[in-house]
């Protein structure tokens, strides 16, 4: 007998996202994706001046800060035709990558890894045991059963005072959770580690932009950040100093711990590396321009079609008339009034809301498609381009993942495994490494580029009166391929349009009725429990969701806009 649920909020993401299951025979049979509130950037920028437009744009996402406004300054420029200085890709760079790695840190312990780790069952774990599963694997100093122990105490301590505090509302004693005991506590170990750490990416972004989130230091022409080594309150070398302090912590944990535990999880799920395949076309750009007018970057993107790597097509840069062709965005099945599919310059944000109804409107998220296709963005496949495309550092640090995997399992991970719901983690952690690497490149360029005593970080930007602009700001952010459309004349904005990672990928049906990538993912899904639906949650998780990314908007009436039907 089928049966229906609703999730409603999923919890553990950024913003408000509902999924509706139906379920046959214990497994998902179909799915809706449902963005369920509504904010209104798009419009408030009309009639804004374009070189205000990063400040604006970034207050889209509490999340992911930083992308949106790098993506508006890139489509000025865009528009613009203009170049910035060298300088100004690094630093721009730098925080983009800091950034992203915060976010993915975040992602895997503390939104996601609570998904797979049963945090009482660390109770049982035997300290030594668990250290001596690391050796060999992993360096990490608090590897040690001293530090397990500590950490087993805290967890008691919890238990014992009825509190669970962060670990609160967990699936914990599901059937679904297959982690032993001893993994179980290094994850919650590393969870709490993980905590400490990742406030050093964000102390990256925020001595670079000012602040964090929401950072300060950009410009269309370039940033605005005055370089002299030895001025102080500027951006100098003790700063910069400071700055590569932090890039090597991150480094030590994400090659020591992220690492190492991806692969410990993925030998114990391996049936989540056949189970979560979203659309069957990815998409990804190329990201971390190294050079004024953005034609050389430090990781590469493409399209491609399933896993099948005589399809990959590579995207040189972000001026390819293959990519901005491609792009269109239909309100078919989102609660707006245009339905046809329209190219994110021509896009229109005219909300209408009509209540949640299945084969109708049915979220706030607009559903973007390439070449009409729903197409995956974020780490899934940005990996499996960056493969095919024989990106060296992709290449290599996916290898030694897999090199762990084999270890401990015997096997070696196929690329069809790669389409999964594990497989889109591992992508988050290959991405994850892959910046680190980047951040070291950028770092040693920005200093080696000064130290020749090339100071520039801003050109002026130049308007023609009377002229319409248009521009378009692409990047690989945190979850997968960004962009960012802009129309403007006499110093106006008359059309933006922002195209997001989690819009893609939470889009609800096309205009040709065809699923998004979530409600895809979703379909084979077991679920043992329907009251309990962890497996559900783990799929849409390995996405990393960010509804006020996909939506953009927010009911400003305060109006309820659903409610909450089963759990
Ligand atoms: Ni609000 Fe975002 C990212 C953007 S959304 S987190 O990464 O852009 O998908
Ligand atoms: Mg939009």
């Amino acid at each position: 007998m089928s049966q229906r649920i609703t999730i409603d909020p999923i919890t553990r993401i950024e913003g408000h996202l509902r999924v509706d299951c139906e379920i046959d025979n214990g497994k998902v049979v179909k799915a809706w994706s449902s963005g369920t509130m509504w904010r209104g950037m798009e419009e408030i920028l009309k009639g804004s001046d374009p070189r205000d437009a990063w400040i604006i744009v970034q207050r889209i996402c509490g999340v992911c800060t930083t992308v949106h406004a790098i993506a508006s300054v890139r489509a000025v420029e865009d528009a613009l035709g203009m170049d910035i200085p060298v300088n100004a890709q690094y630093i721009r760079n730098i925080i983009l990558a800091s950034h992203i790695l915060h976010d993915h840190i975040v992602h895997f312990y503390q939104l996601s890894a609570m998904d797979w780790v049963d945090i009482t069952s660390a109770l049982q774990a035997d300290p030594e045991k668990a250290s001596a599963m690391l050796k060999g694997v992993s360096q990490w100093q608090l590897n040690s059963a001293e530090e397990f122990r500590k950490v087993q105490k805290k967890i008691q301590g919890l238990v014992d005072s009825g509190q669970l505090g962060i670990f609160a509302n967990g699936y914990w004693g599901h059937s679904a959770m297959k982690l032993p005991p001893e993994v179980n506590l290094i994850a919650v170990a590393h969870y709490l580690q993980a905590l400490e750490c990742q406030r050093d990416a964000n102390r990256i972004v925020a001595v670079l932009g000012g602040k964090t989130p929401h950072i300060q230091n950009l410009a269309v022409g370039g940033v605005a950040n005055p370089i002299n080594l030895d001025a102080p309150s500027v951006l100098n070398l003790e700063r910069l100093m400071y700055v590569k302090h932090f890039i090597d912590n991150l480094g030590d944990f994400i090659e020591q711990v992220y690492k190492v535990d991806t692969a410990i999880f993925a030998a114990y799920y391996p049936e989540w590396l056949k189970i979560g395949k979203g659309a069957n076309y990815y998409l990804s750009v190329p990201e971390l321009p190294i050079n004024g007018n953005n034609t050389e970057f430090l990781l590469s993107g493409g399209y491609m079609e399933g896993v099948d790597f005589s399809t990959y097509r590579p995207i040189k840069d972000w001026k390819d008339e293959n990519l901005k062709d491609g792009i269109e965005e239909s309100g078919k099945h989102a609660w707006y009034e245009d339905d046809e599919p329209l190219k994110p310059w021509e896009g229109l944000t005219r909300p209408k809301y009509t209540g949640w109804d299945e084969n109708e409107k049915y979220s706030w998220v607009k559903s973007p498609t390439f070449y009409g296709k729903p197409v995956e963005v974020g780490t899934l496949a940005w990996l499996v381009c960056g493969l095919a495309g024989k990106h060296e550092g992709t290449v290599k640090h996916y290898n030694e993942i897999n090199e762990i995997y084999t270890k401990l399992t015997g096997e070696t991970l196929v690329n069809e495994q790669l389409e999964s719901t594990w497989g889109r983690i591992i992508g988050r952690t290959v991405h994850a490494c892959v910046l680190q690497d980047s951040l070291n490149f950028l770092w040693q360029s920005l200093v080696d580029n000064i130290g020749r005593g090339d100071t520039a970080a801003f050109i002026k930007p130049e308007f023609e009166p009377g002229k319409e602009y248009r521009g378009v700001g692409f990047e690989e952010a945190s979850r997968g391929m960004l962009s960012h459309w802009i129309v403007f004349k006499d110093g106006k904005i008359t059309n933006y349009q922002a195209v997001v990672p989690s819009t893609w990928n939470a889009g609800p049906r096309n205009f040709n009725d065809e699923p998004g990538p979530y409600e895809l993912s979703l379909v084979g899904t077991p679920v043992a429990d329907p009251k309990k639906p962890l497996e559900v949650v783990r799929t849409i998780h390995s996405f990393d969701p960010c509804m006020a990314c996909a939506v953009h908007m927010v009911d400003l009436t305060g109006k309820e806009l659903s409610k909450v039907k089963v759990l």
